[in-house]
């Protein structure tokens, strides 16, 4: 650090940053000029998106740098959000919103020869999640830095994020999404690494004392290498850290003697072999496949995160026990559950604590936080895997599972059906380690994503814990987003117009305040404006209909959406039967009849993990409904079938808001919570949707009459399922005109989509598709009646937008401070 008296010539040069439209357009000539090392006039689309990156990124580092110093002089406890993944989407925008200087920006920009739009379509989105969980832990970031909470999230630095889906003659291909060839965003740090040990042995000694020490040698390292990215908050100088891990061969390890040999070759294919292991995320939503290189990333990104996190710790010099009072972590799913086991590795093994000591600082210090009962989506690693890899964990792993089993034994005596059924080891062949109960029994509190989900953890896959630990160890958090990005980037009218009648844009950061719309309910202006807005929205989105798809769509028609990725769970296999049943019902009536239905547009949108056959034969089945459609001249604008290719965060950004109505139509108990559902209300769109996952909780809060519910209830699904397995299943007469129109050949070779047909037909319908479609289609029936009523339409949009206060990410992350993490806000004067 710099001596006082040198201090004076660093303060008096200290970065200002701009805050004029002046000081912006200087800030971005000067980054054309020598960060890009182009000629004055030499700048197109791609150079200026660079420059007035650089121009944001250095105004946001200068504010990270004091964020920091700030949290490191104040001491108080952080949170570490540990995450597998983070869907960041673009960060442009969301910059210049959150520092307040989009405006400035805009006008600069336009001055050097650009429009800010096209400036901020340049930019690549940072896709580094799958879906719900990874843009979850976005928007928790985006609260965690808008409410300065002392915070930093830890996460893969993958080379490669969510393919890039292509659809070609209807089927999904898949393209890799090499992101990182410019990335102003990130700042590497060559400086911060740790090195991580990989496979060997252990070796036990006994100590001076005559205690037994564990020592982990031989095997392999490989190092991990930080790099930042800046994380503003909305309307406040707090700029947490997002720290993503990279890896690269570690250079002790650098083999001089294959060198020396000439065996060049092999020195670079083992510095590639330690580069794989941060190269790719795992494509699978909801999915666990057991790969080994996935354990490799889960252990690699651990050990790193924890590394770091104690060297901080350390630095404060406080006794051990204090370590809970300074560090909260929270287990984003069990992808990171390694870091119990780590931590408790670190605290016996290295710094010698005894083990209870060491296993109440542990406990107190993690929480997981579930997301789904899916029992394909729980992880589980052979015992095998992990012996090889990771020795001493393992070990360590049986003894905390002795230690549980213990206490469960005293607790229910003579209870072997107990013990089996909740040991960390499945005792199976080959057997297992079930991450799910690791987590649970090393954490202090558990919690689900919304009231329905959370209930059904608590029943039903965790029911033993419950007995064992208490009710008071499991919690609910739902889940919320943020309206900073989903409310004032994606839809910047709209929030205009509620800022003009609630009072300024307080309500983006309390989003509470969004019910003084309902005074102005009964404005005519107000709503005509309100419905001018939603359907400039439709205009966009039909504009890039034609250019992509080259489909004509009528921006008046009911816009009907469904994006997220595709699943049989979440029943896009419904909605097409649903548009397949409409499209036969307007080919049956005559012309007379059929001018008076109400014309739609049948958005899709999602991928499809890579190896999961029967999503793909479901986004095969909906773009053939659509070539056969689309081109139907009898039906022309009442019906259009829409596949928007390669959904992700930025086209969400303009789909959303241009819904008149979204369908979130799960099988009851299978979707956690879902999250887009929030989106689309929060937009003014209405939802069509099962009593699922938050759904649930929209519909207390809104109203039910804002909402069309339809469908099995969760707590009838098993019997459901039962009688479809052993009574005898039919399938109403509706749905079987469909797959009748299906194998005949109308959308192509029937052989595609047999499968699809089978599964609901002949193979037991495990997601009750037969069972919720009458009920669908009734449903879809009362939203084209209401949908004829604007007015009442618009009213029912606005109610809702007003009563969504609750599921801002700010109102989840303050319950998680409070109930999770004991942490308080850093209060910045
Ligand atoms: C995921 O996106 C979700 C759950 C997972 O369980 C995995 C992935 Cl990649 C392992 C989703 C849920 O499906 C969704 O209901 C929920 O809203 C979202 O997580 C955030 O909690």
């Amino acid at each position: 650090s710099i001596p006082e008296p040198q201090r004076e010539a660093w303060k008096k040069h200290q970065v200002q940053g701009f805050t004029d439209k002046d000081g912006f357009e200087k800030e971005v000539v000067r980054h054309v000029e020598t960060t890009l090392a182009r000629s004055l006039f030499n700048c197109d689309e791609g150079a200026a998106y660079s420059a007035t990156s650089l121009a944001f990124r250095d105004r946001l580092i200068t504010e990270w740098n004091r964020t920091q110093q700030r949290q490191t002089t104040a001491d108080t406890k952080r949170v570490y959000y540990l995450s597998l993944e983070f869907l960041m989407g673009r960060a442009l925008d969301n910059a210049m919103l959150n520092v307040g200087l989009k405006d400035v920006a805009k006008g600069g920009i336009d001055e050097l020869g650009f429009r800010i739009e096209d400036i901020i379509e340049q930019e690549h989105d940072a896709a580094l999640g799958n879906g719900g969980l990874g843009r979850l832990a976005a928007c928790f970031l985006d609260s965690l830095a808008s409410l300065n909470y002392p915070a930093w999230g830890y996460g893969l630095r993958y080379r490669y994020g969510i393919f890039k889906q292509e659809i070609i003659n209807g089927y999904q291909v898949e393209v890799p999404d090499y992101w990182l060839d410019f990335n102003p965003w990130e700042f590497p740090r060559h400086d911060v690494t740790v090195d991580i040990q990989f496979y060997g042995n252990v070796r036990k000694s006994q100590d001076d004392n005559g205690k037994t020490v564990a020592h982990w040698e031989g095997g392999e390292i490989v190092t991990a290498v930080a790099y930042d990215m800046p994380i503003p908050g909305y309307a406040t100088p707090s700029t947490n850290n997002l720290r993503l891990w990279s890896s690269k061969a570690s250079s002790g390890e650098f083999d001089f003697q294959k060198f020396n040999n000439g065996d060049y070759e092999s020195s670079v294919a083992d510095q590639q072999r330690a580069e794989t292991i941060s190269a790719v995320l795992y494509p699978n939503d909801n999915l666990d496949r057991g790969k080994e290189l996935r354990l490799k990333q889960q252990y690699f990104w651990v050990a790193a995160s924890l590394y770091d996190i104690v060297r901080r710790f350390k630095k404060t010099k406080r006794a051990w026990r204090e370590f809970p009072d300074q560090v909260a972590i929270q287990l984003n799913d069990t992808h990171p559950t390694l870091a119990v086991v780590e931590l408790q590795r670190i605290l016996v093994d290295i710094e010698g604590l005894e083990w209870d000591e060491a296993w109440t600082i542990v406990t107190s210090t993690f929480g997981y936080t579930n997301h789904t009962v899916l029992p394909e989506a729980l992880e589980k690693w052979p015992v095998g895997l992990m012996q090889h890899l990771l020795p001493r964990h393992l070990q360590i792993i049986y003894d905390i599972n002795l230690f549980f089993l213990q206490t469960v034994e005293k607790k229910f005596p003579n209870d072997r059906e107990m013990l089996t059924s909740v040991s960390i080891i499945e005792e199976c062949q080959p057997k297992m380690v079930r991450m799910a109960y690791l987590a649970i029994v090393g954490s202090h509190k558990v919690n689900g994503v919304a009231e329905l989900h959370s209930d059904l953890i608590q029943t039903t896959i965790f029911k033993d814990f419950v007995k064992i630990f208490g009710a008071d160890k499991f919690t609910n958090v739902t889940n919320g987003i943020t309206p900073r990005r989903w409310l004032h980037q994606a839809n910047p009218r709209l929030s205009e117009l509620i800022a003009s009648k609630t009072g300024g844009h307080e309500f983006l950061k309390d989003l509470t305040q969004l019910n003084k719309l309902e005074l102005s309910i009964d404005d005519a202006a107000f709503r005509k404006e309100w419905a001018e807005i939603k359907y400039a929205n439709k205009v966009r989105l039909t504009k890039y209909i034609k250019k992509t798809l080259d489909v004509t769509v009528n921006p008046s028609a009911l816009f009907d959406v469904q994006v997220k990725r595709i699943h049989e769970y979440k029943r896009q296999q419904l909605n097409i039967f649903g548009v397949i049943h409409r499209y036969l019902a307007l080919k049956a009536m005559s012309p007379e009849e059929r001018k008076k239905q109400l014309p739609r547009v049948s958005i899709f949108g999602g991928k499809a993990a890579p190896g999961y056959w029967m999503a793909k034969q479901i986004i095969h089945l909906i773009n053939n409904v659509g070539a056969v459609v689309n081109k139907d001249p009898e039906i022309g604008d009442l019906l259009k079938v829409i596949y928007l290719e390669d959904y992700n965060v930025s086209k969400a950004e303009m789909i959303v808001p241009a819904s008149d109505l979204s369908e979130h139509i799960s099988t009851a108990g299978t979707e956690a919570s879902g999250t887009s559902n929030m989106k689309f209300v929060l937009n003014g769109g209405l939802i069509i949707g099962t009593c699922d996952g938050a759904n649930i909780e929209i519909t207390r809060e809104i109203g039910q009459e804002n909402i069309f519910l339809f469908g099995t209830l969760s707590e009838d699904v098993e019997d459901l399922r039962h009688a479809h397995t052993y009574g005898s299943h039919t399938v109403d007469a509706g749905l079987n005109k469909v797959f009748e129109a299906i194998q005949s050949g109308t959308f192509g070779e029937p052989n595609d989509f047999g499968a699809m047909v089978a599964a609901v037909r002949d193979h037991g319908d495990y997601y009750l598709v037969s069972d919720d479609f009458q009920s669908y289609i009734d449903t879809q029936k009362m939203v084209d009646n209401e949908y004829r009523n604007q007015d009442e339409w618009i009213r029912k949009c606005i109610r809702s937008v007003a009563r969504m206060g609750f599921f801002s990410s700010d109102r989840c992350i303050n319950e998680y401070a409070e109930g999770i993490w004991n942490v308080e806000p850093l209060v910045v004067n």
